[in-house]
């Protein structure tokens, strides 16, 4: 057990599995042993003040109060301290995080698309561009709904629930959203985002460890938000390629795996945002209606369209 780590360990905190998370254990546990010794110290200035000034001794009510300066030096010193904890800690701590991305060249740039109640994830496939992703070509061969007609999204690979990274190597994760809000969250690595329809969200962390993680949704994202779990595993960089060539011979495509993105991350991308619902009445890809797309349409449309139930099929 780490000495450092004992109240994150008491509230179920699993063990960090990333290069940074170390930070935010040690001011998660700073700020508890910290609310600690205010909630003791105050409760027992509580309880002194209760039996100093009980009514036995003291019946009539003193209308100048404390004279003491030592209430206004305590307060003082809480202010201080909390100042310097968020000036000093939290905010440096929190910048760093969403802006100094790891250079493109050496992070694996992998989407997530959430929606009710699983998590998808796109990667480039051997030529290392992301397919185009349109809401109008989603079905459910398709879940992403990556464009057929655009040539980078030939190879690309497409998994849900379940993501490899390898150990060691920065990993940007860009998160968006099909239907409603979630929020992409892996506690082991101490990280997590919100996933937002029309936006496209960046996160990153460095594995240090390999092994299995639970992900998460950490927004009540409706009925079923309960069991919207997924899986991170942290390959073996021998096993991280195993799995890519695995997965892109299932999607019918090319074995070698994808190279470094050039893009930075959170940097917009050209055309439309993945994962993007269009306004309603806006002009519609070029390609949708030559693909089906308004043939069949996305599977909500299809329900939204039915004809409604009779309510009472036999009337008697
Ligand atoms: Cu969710």
């Amino acid at each position: 057990m780490n000495s450092l780590a004992l109240i994150n360990e008491f509230l179920g905190q699993p063990p960090n599995a990333s290069s940074h998370g170390y930070q935010i254990d040690h001011i998660l546990e700073f700020c508890h042993w910290f609310m600690a010794v205010l909630f003791v110290g105050w409760s027992a200035f509580f309880i002194y003040v209760l039996f100093r000034f009980r009514k036995g001794r003291q019946p009539a009510a003193d209308h100048a109060g404390v004279r003491s300066p030592i209430s206004t030096h305590l307060e003082f010193s809480v202010v201080l301290i909390e100042a310097v904890l968020l000036l000093g800690f939290a905010i440096p701590l929190w910048a760093k995080r969403v802006n100094e991305f790891p250079p493109g060249k050496d992070a694996l740039l992998v989407h997530m698309v959430a929606q009710q109640f699983s998590f998808n994830y796109h990667l480039p496939g051997a030529d290392g561009q992301f397919g185009r992703r349109d809401i109008y070509f989603v079905s459910n061969s398709n879940p992403l709904g990556i464009d057929p007609n655009d040539p980078a999204g030939e190879d690309d690979i497409v998994t849900t629930g379940e993501l490899h990274v390898p150990v060691d190597r920065p990993v940007i994760v860009e998160l968006s959203s099909k239907d409603v809000i979630h929020d992409f969250f892996v506690p082991d690595m101490r990280i997590g985002g919100d996933a937002i329809p029309g936006s496209l969200i960046p996160i990153w962390f460095t594995p240090v460890k390999t092994g299995s993680y639970e992900v998460v949704c950490a927004q009540l994202c409706g009925l079923g938000h309960y069991g919207m779990k997924g899986t991170l595993v942290v390959d073996t960089p021998q096993d991280y390629q195993s799995w890519l060539k695995e997965r892109a011979e299932l999607a019918g495509a090319q074995t070698s795996p994808p190279p470094p993105t050039t893009r930075s991350a959170g940097e917009p991308v050209t055309g439309a945002a993945p994962g993007t619902v269009p306004p309603p009445g806006a002009p519609k890809p070029p390609n949708a209606d030559a693909q089906g797309a308004a043939a069949s349409p996305h599977p909500a449309q299809q329900l939204h369209n039915a004809p409604a139930p009779s309510a009472s099929p036999n009337p008697r």
